[in-house]
């Protein structure tokens, strides 16, 4: 049982909470089979994650960017969101002001029914037109598996299309940035299954905590900003959000402040 004094602390936190933030990483996908970025599983044949992951490379080999994304996809579509997904979306049916940020491009807390999500770094289901043709819409869904050809072509132009998703080198969508840094005012922001270690995206716990909110760490690891917030709890994201949403259910569940 994760420290339990700390868990009372977090629902006696979240009981009283009207708003509550939440970003997610690759962590809280790891249980459905979703490869992380940067453990063991972070590499595709030779390649680091984040080496694939940059319109430079998709411009150098659009074919080798291309089949890292396939072979991601065809593996994310036999995923299924499993009990960190799942807390979390009964989450955003409990609290009055809820919001789910994630860095992951899976889809796995939308197919949870988890409401409010906003896709920091994009979707793996999406795609773009690399040359951004005038006729084609700016992202639109695509889930043909395995496409018939690899590298797709735009079917507006007949140029490339790209995996509509962020990469390293290239600006968060402006309205999502926006509404993201909107949404760290709250009471409670928890940062779930993430090594904290990609921006903008990790500099949103501090800026939570400078805007006055009680912030949690749920992690298997320390991060950079472990010890800047108010609690860090190392461990499963599956098994702690689980003991959290047990003392959430339990009659007025109390517990010391944070
Ligand atoms: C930008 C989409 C500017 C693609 C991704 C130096 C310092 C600071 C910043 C930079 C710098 N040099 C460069 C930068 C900027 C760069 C950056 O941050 N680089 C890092 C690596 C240093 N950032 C960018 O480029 C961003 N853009 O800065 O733009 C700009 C502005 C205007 C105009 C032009 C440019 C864009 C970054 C977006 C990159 N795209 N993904 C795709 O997925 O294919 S990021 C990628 O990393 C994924 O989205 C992933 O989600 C994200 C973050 O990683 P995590 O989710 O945290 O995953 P990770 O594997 O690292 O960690 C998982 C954690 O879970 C681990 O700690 C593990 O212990 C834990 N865990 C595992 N299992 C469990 C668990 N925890 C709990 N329970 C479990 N069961
Ligand atoms: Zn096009």
């Amino acid at each position: 049982m994760q420290d339990a004094n700390a868990i009372d602390r977090i629902v006696k936190k979240l009981s009283s909470a009207r708003s509550v933030t939440v970003l997610t990483g690759a962590g809280v996908s790891a249980a459905s089979g979703v490869p992380t970025f940067r453990g063991k599983d972070g590499r595709w044949k030779s390649y680091r994650a984040e080496s694939l992951a940059t319109p430079e490379a998709f411009a150098e080999n659009p074919q080798l960017v291309w089949e890292w994304y396939q072979w991601r996809r065809q593996l994310i579509a036999n995923c299924e969101p499993k009990k960190a997904h799942e807390v979390l979306a009964s989450w955003s049916r409990r609290f009055d002001d809820f919001t789910l940020i994630t860095q992951n491009v899976d889809g796995l807390h939308e197919r949870a029914g988890t409401g409010n999500v906003i896709r920091f770094h994009g979707s793996i289901w999406e795609v773009r037109c690399w040359s951004g043709c005038r006729d084609a819409p700016d992202r639109w869904l695509n889930e043909i598996i395995p496409f018939p050809e690899v590298p797709p072509h735009c079917p507006y132009c007949g140029g490339l299309l790209r995996p509509g998703v962020v990469w390293f080198g290239e600006g968060i969508d402006p309205e999502i940035l926006e509404r993201s840094f909107v949404a760290v005012t709250c009471d409670v922001f928890l940062a779930i299954g993430t090594s904290s270690r990609v921006h903008p995206a990790a500099s949103l716990s501090n800026a939570a905590k400078a805007a006055g909110a009680t912030t949690v760490e749920i992690n298997l690891e320390p991060t950079p900003v472990s010890s800047q917030l108010n609690l860090s709890l190392e461990g499963a994201a599956e098994t702690i959000l689980e003991q959290i949403d047990q003392g959430l259910s339990k009659p007025n569940a109390f517990g010391k402040g944070i």
